[in-house]
């Protein structure tokens, strides 16, 4: 079949109409849950050696560890994460205003989350979990009860398929993960699609080629012309640390976040709260609330999505210091939304050293990290200020011209330790 210039179809010109459209909901989100779930949580971060050491590490303990696969799939084999519960899962997004969730329904070990008919290596033929119970399917289900979006993050690169590392036996991989992702569209209709494990040129010998990336992902596309789909599906070009867009929709820094926007490119920013993805008992470094918060600011007001990422443990519940630091910034968002959800770069202003901006319409906000100088902003392209509010405070706003650009002066107070935000109300040329 011939497939269309238009619609339907690899395309990565994010200012492309098609795109833009297809990607509405994800450039107002700003907000998105990552859950890190795999046979590997089992392990909970730590595998006994047979010598009686103790090797720790997290989704990637299989490889890190040197597991051998038959003994991963012992200890694979008695995960039961009884206690997942997608209704809570999804209530602890909304609760931190997060819009969308993607979940891994298939790591590096090639463990599927759902139950598969591709092979045997999946949480229903491979587990002591309840045979009846889906959680893909329960997590779906939820999201659409509440109203949040549904994607699943897929590994192309998989430790466990032989045929995977096998450059003779590739197509066969190819066709078996081609299978695996019709299921998960027909049967999961996520709204996204997050790739990863992107062979890029640091793991040779790699049989996969930028142009078996271009043609999943035209195939894909073919089959639901509303995915939005990541750039890892296809090989990241080499020493590119922001993981621009060369195929996919959506650039993917990970760890981090670009101090501008990328040159006009959806991104978004995938980060854990502690250090690893997937649980591990030890792993306790969390970043604090505020820290979270501000990133988010940061990302927003660079046009950028923040995908946070959360790692259930064995029994399939979300830590409770990742949910109390959710929590938090939902809370911050419930009162601070505005700065946030639909806003992207304010370029008219420089970026200031107090805090960030963002810009939403005829509407810049302030968000105010830094009270110990005089917030003052440097215009890049002249507007008027027709109007100054403090969100969530009935204090007043001086704003006056002043050098390079305008001072900005609340009456009284901040009013939030995370970050004061101020609206302006603007008139520009265009
Ligand atoms: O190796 C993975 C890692 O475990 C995790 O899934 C992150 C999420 O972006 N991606 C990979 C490393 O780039």
């Amino acid at each position: 079949a011939v497939l269309p210039l238009a619609g339907p179809g690899p395309n990565h010109a994010v200012d492309d109409p098609f795109t833009a459209s297809r990607a509405q909901w994800f450039r107002d989100a700003r907000f998105g849950m990552f859950i890190h779930f795999g046979g590997y949580s089992q392990l909970e971060g730590e595998y006994q050696r047979s010598d009686g050491s103790t090797c720790q590490d997290a989704e990637w303990i299989m490889n890190k560890c040197k597991i051998p696969t038959a003994d991963y799939e012992r200890l694979v084999k008695s995960f039961n994460p009884a206690q997942f519960d997608a209704k809570a899962v999804v209530a602890t997004a909304k609760a931190a205003g997060q819009k969308y969730i993607v979940i891994t329904s298939k790591h590096h070990d090639g463990y599927a989350m759902w139950p598969t008919k591709v092979n045997k290596w999946n949480l229903r033929d491979h587990s002591a979990f309840d045979k009846k119970r889906d959680v893909l399917a329960e997590l779906k289900a939820e999201a659409d009860r509440q109203g949040i979006r549904f994607g699943l993050y897929y590994s192309t690169w998989d430790w466990h398929d032989p045929d995977a590392r096998s450059t003779q036996n590739f197509a066969r991989y190819k066709a078996r993960m081609r299978a695996q992702l019709v299921e998960l569209i027909d049967n999961y209709d996520p709204a996204l699609l997050w790739f990863d494990g992107d062979w890029d040129t640091d793991n040779p010998p790699n049989p996969w080629t930028k142009q078996d990336g271009a043609e999943l992902e035209r195939f894909l596309k073919a089959k639901d012309p509303d995915l939005l789909i990541n750039n890892r599906i296809s090989k990241r070009a080499p020493g590119v640390k922001e993981r621009r867009v060369v195929d996919g929709d959506f650039g993917t820094p990970e760890q981090t976040f670009p101090a501008a926007p990328i040159d006009g490119q959806l991104w978004e920013s995938c980060m854990t709260i502690p250090s690893k993805w997937g649980f591990a008992k030890w792993d306790k470094n969390f970043k604090s609330a505020t820290t979270l918060t501000r990133n988010l600011v940061d990302i927003a007001s660079r046009s950028g999505n923040y995908l946070l990422n959360v790692g259930p443990d064995k029994l399939g519940r979300i830590p409770q210091p990742e949910s109390d630091r959710l929590r938090a910034m939902g809370s911050w968002l419930a009162q601070h939304g505005d700065a946030v959800y639909g806003a992207s770069v304010a370029s008219w202003v420089a970026d200031p050293a107090w805090g960030a901006v963002s810009r939403k319409g005829d509407k810049l906000y302030l968000s105010v990290y830094d009270w110990s100088n005089s917030l003052h902003l440097k215009v890049l392209e002249q507007f008027d200020v027709t109007g100054a509010r403090v969100l969530n405070s009935p204090q007043t706003v001086t704003v006056t011209k002043a050098g390079d650009g305008y001072d900005v002066k609340p009456s009284g107070a901040k009013t939030n330790d995370v970050a004061t935000v101020i609206e302006l109300t603007v008139r520009g040329e265009q």
